[in-house]
């Protein structure tokens, strides 16, 4: 029983120490050691302790005795017994910190108010103040460059605004010129369809009559070439009529050696009767019809210029055979009248192309502008102050271009194309910030891998500026990119002020 006594009243002495022995200053509110504020109706000193996760329900000295008793290790938020525990250090001045309880008296200086070791081989200083005071500085020079940006960023918004209804009044503008601009266009067309189809019949009529000269040529020069063959028929019937009676016989035939067919020396009956196509004799109509046909590829194959005693010749030196020559086409002017009708076509033509050419500029304002009102531009419209912009960075081997709502590149710095990283693709920030990034997709298909693509990364800086790119993976890449239309300044200053553990706890 005294044995008990002296364990308990031990125990409760160790606890004491343990659990309050420590407080900084005048600000830290009682509670046991490691135990963050919001934890503390947890640890009440006139109540068991049951561990956080039900595990175990303990005497109350039993906490931050040294000795792990629950499974979460929650009996021993100020000791390094339970492997598993957590140690809050209130740092007050600074930001307060949750450590490892492992991580207590284990020689390193882990909390800035040096309450992780406070029963350590080593002295930790307390410089809570000095880090608050370099974070509050940090924190003015960031409230004071968010204050900056964010005047820019209302400028961003008023003149967002002020395009915005801009485009709508052109789009408007645009929308109703349309109609009138497609009706001329539909008038112009009917025009030229009419136009073109008298053109069409003048220009037939004018082909028809061009055809018609063209074969008339041709046939005149037929009948000269059916004139020239039967002279030179005739003249070769004088030649091979060497007794000039008006008769051509075998025994003449056989006088010219070129009818000698298969080369043995001499012409035979055969041979001639060959060439005269069975005939006795020829006279030249005869000739003409039934044997010239035989004679003339003979004659044809003569040597221009032989010498050979009996080549039939022309006496003017001419070839006995014609050149055969056709008229291909024939080309006529326009008469008046025609000219006229093409020259109207070409006309109705020229202006329906105008009107055409003016109906799709339309179009493609139109379209241009209605794009411009479907691109989302930020909640208030501020980064439509980065349209039409292009910002470049150099960084490795690369210049890296971000042209924000339109494309991504990347060239070598030594020059060469331009390889596309990406187009305009969407934001896709988390759910607490939409607009903290945005995606270029779609670019050169990457060999053996995806298309380029970039994630830019949006944070508020003074100016506009691409302060760092790189390529994570293969072809896909990051850009950081710091623009005053992210500096809101209410998000802003709860978002700092959430961080910083500046508080009074008493
Ligand atoms: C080029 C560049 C690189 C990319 C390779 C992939 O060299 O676009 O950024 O990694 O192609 O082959």
């Amino acid at each position: 029983m005294i044995v008990d006594y002296w364990k308990v009243l031990l125990c409760f002495i160790i606890n004491l120490f343990l659990n309050y022995s420590y407080i900084n200053g005048t600000t830290e509110v009682l509670r046991p050691r490691g135990v963050p504020l919001t934890k503390k109706s947890f640890y009440d000193p006139g109540k068991d302790f049951q561990c956080l996760d039900g595990s175990a329900t303990i005497p109350f000295l039993l906490v931050n005795d040294d000795y792990c008793d629950c499974d979460d290790g929650s009996d021993e938020p100020g000791t390094s017994a339970c492997s598993n525990g957590l140690f809050h250090c209130s740092n007050i001045g600074f930001v307060e910190k949750i450590i490892p309880s492992s991580r207590v008296n284990d020689g390193i200086c882990d909390c800035c108010d040096a309450s992780d070791e406070y029963n350590s081989s080593i002295k930790c200083d307390n410089n809570c103040l000095e880090l608050g005071e370099q974070m509050r500085i940090e924190r003015e020079r960031y409230l004071e460059l968010m204050k900056q940006g964010n005047e820019i960023r209302q400028t961003y918004i008023a003149t967002a605004k002020q395009k915005i209804d801009e485009t709508k009044n052109e789009l408007e503008t645009l929308k109703s010129q349309m109609n009138e601009v497609e009706s001329i266009k539909n008038e112009k067309f009917e025009v030229k369809n009419q136009a073109e189809e008298l053109e069409k019949e003048a220009l037939e009529k004018h082909r028809a009559k061009e055809e018609e000269l063209r074969k008339q040529k041709e046939d005149e020069e037929m009948k000269n070439r059916e004139i020239e063959e039967t002279e030179q028929a005739s003249l070769v019937f004088q030649k091979l009529d060497t007794d000039a009676d008006g008769i051509i016989t075998l025994d003449e035939l056989k006088s010219y050696s070129r009818f000698d067919r298969n080369n043995d020396g001499s012409v035979s009956d055969d041979e001639a009767k060959f060439y005269s196509n069975g005939l006795e004799q020829l006279v030249l109509p005869t000739f003409i019809e039934s044997s010239w046909p035989l004679v003339k590829p003979i004659i044809e194959n003569e040597p221009q210029h032989a010498e050979e005693s009996d080549e039939l010749e022309h006496e003017s030196g001419r070839p006995l055979i014609p050149t055969e020559s056709t008229v291909s086409s024939i080309t006529l002017e326009y008469d008046e009248p025609t000219q006229k009708l093409v020259d109207e076509a070409k006309n109705a033509r020229d202006e329906y192309n105008q009107a055409e050419g003016r109906y799709q500029d339309i179009q493609t304002k139109i379209r241009e502008l209605e794009v411009v009102l479907e691109t989302d531009f930020g909640p208030n419209g501020e980064y439509m102050a980065l349209k039409n912009q292009c910002f470049e960075l150099e960084e490795n081997e690369y210049v890296y271009k971000l042209c924000p709502f339109d494309s991504a590149s990347q060239r070598s710095k030594t020059g060469g194309t331009e390889t596309n990283l990406g187009r305009w693709g969407k934001w896709i920030g988390s759910e607490q910030n939409h607009y903290e990034r945005f995606i270029m997709e779609g670019g050169t298909q990457c060999w053996n891998g995806p298309a380029r693509s970039v994630i830019v990364h949006i944070s508020c800086g003074d100016i506009n500026q691409l302060m760092r790119a790189s390529e994570p993976n293969r072809c896909e890449y990051s850009y950081e990119f710091k623009t005053p239309a992210a500096c809101v300044l209410n998000q802003s200053i709860h978002e700092s002020t959430d961080n910083v553990h500046e508080h009074n706890e008493l």
